[in-house]
């Protein structure tokens, strides 16, 4: 088993990068059969449950109201048309249900609607899993209290990167919120996104934020740049396949017992290009046609590449490191 660290200098991650291709997903494909079976993938379903008009101004957000972009803002989504998708997403095979809403934090009067959307889909037999933006102490423990088990709140890039992206909220403002949601005992899910003209230094720097947090998170989503026109990211050179693929074996060796999400970005990779991430540790997907306002591939293409593989979806829960919705551990 590889060891659990929290220590990681810049220098070790970069290191890791630098690697050949061959012995990096050799060492991350070890690390990850050392913690959870190597054909089981966790599935996820997205839905925005709010969309558009967010008064923040992330560089490669469609829903940004700073950006002029072709989505049409919408209200919070009524209960039953939640509920509705929620079965459907169950119905064709996912496990877990993310709602997301584009708000810089939620209202307390919208908080009590969406802790009525998490138990709604719980009683339908999904894990649930929400992104609302900043959350206050209080707030994560109303959700927690409604049942909640995951909460996504990225940290997007590295601290330096950071303000090229996002001027609204500081990268601190991030940290805080993941330290309440791990303290309300909720399941934390926070990663990144790459391709958007960072170096491989703020790829590194973002792992190291990530694996050196004082406990791993159990979820990290990596993000491929969706580049939608109208936003300031649009039309930036897109990542090298391959070094996406160094992002999730490092991402493995550097958090062995998290799951590492292959999260937006799918609709443009090969076949064989997801192969590869999952050969390099990635063992987690967003499924279904949309993410929160971009396509991500049919249910169809992903269930005949799982055929191909020979992947099966994992089971709720079946992983080791996970707190469900159990009250907080402190390492
Ligand atoms: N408003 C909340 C927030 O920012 O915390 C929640 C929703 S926000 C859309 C969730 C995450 O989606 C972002 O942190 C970002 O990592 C990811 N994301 C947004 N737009 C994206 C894009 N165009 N490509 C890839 N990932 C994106
Ligand atoms: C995450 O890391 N990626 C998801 C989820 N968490 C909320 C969102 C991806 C959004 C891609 C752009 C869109 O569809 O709007
Ligand atoms: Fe708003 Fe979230 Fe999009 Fe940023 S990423 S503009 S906070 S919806």
């Amino acid at each position: 088993m590889s060891a659990i660290r929290h220590d990681w200098t810049i220098e070790e991650i970069e290191a890791q990068f630098d690697r050949p291709f061959n012995d990096l997903l050799f060492a991350a494909q070890q690390t990850h059969r050392a913690h959870f079976d190597p054909n089981a993938v966790q599935i996820s379903s997205l839905l925005s449950i709010k969309t558009g008009a967010c008064p923040e101004d992330c560089a490669y957000c469609p829903q940004s109201a700073h950006h002029h972009t072709e989505l049409e803002r919408e209200r919070l989504l009524p209960l039953d048309e939640v509920v509705a998708e929620a079965r459907a997403a169950k119905a064709n095979g996912a496990t877990r249900f993310c709602m997301g809403a584009a708000w810089r934090n939620p209202t307390d009067r919208n908080l009590d609607r969406v802790a009525e959307m998490v138990e709604a889909v719980r009683a339908e037999g999904l894990e649930t899993c929400v992104t609302l933006g900043m959350l206050e102490a209080r707030q994560a423990e109303r959700l927690k209290n409604a049942g909640l088990d995951y909460y996504n709140h990225n940290l997007d890039t590295s601290p330096e990167f950071y303000g090229k992206i996002i001027t609204t909220r500081v990268y601190q403002d991030r940290l805080d919120t993941l330290a309440r949601v791990r303290e309300a005992g909720i399941n934390v899910c926070t990663g990144g996104i790459v391709g958007m003209g960072e170096s491989r230094r703020d790829r590194a720097r973002l792992l190291q934020q990530l694996a050196n947090l004082p406990q791993h998170p159990e979820s990290v989503p990596i993000n491929n740049l969706v580049q939608v026109e109208g936003t300031p990211l649009h039309g930036v050179e897109a990542l090298d396949p391959l070094e996406f693929v160094r992002m999730i074996a490092v991402a493995r060796l550097t958090m062995p017992t998290s799951h590492v999400r292959l999260s937006a970005g799918r609709l443009d990779m090969s076949d064989e290009l997801q192969a590869l991430c999952f050969l390099a540790g990635a063992n987690s997907i967003f499924y279904g046609e949309k993410l929160l306002t971009t396509d991500n591939p049919e249910s169809q293409r992903d269930q005949a590449l799982f055929r191909r593989l020979g992947i099966h979806a994992a089971q709720p829960h079946s992983a080791q490191g996970e707190t469900g919705n159990a009250p907080a551990r402190h390492t």
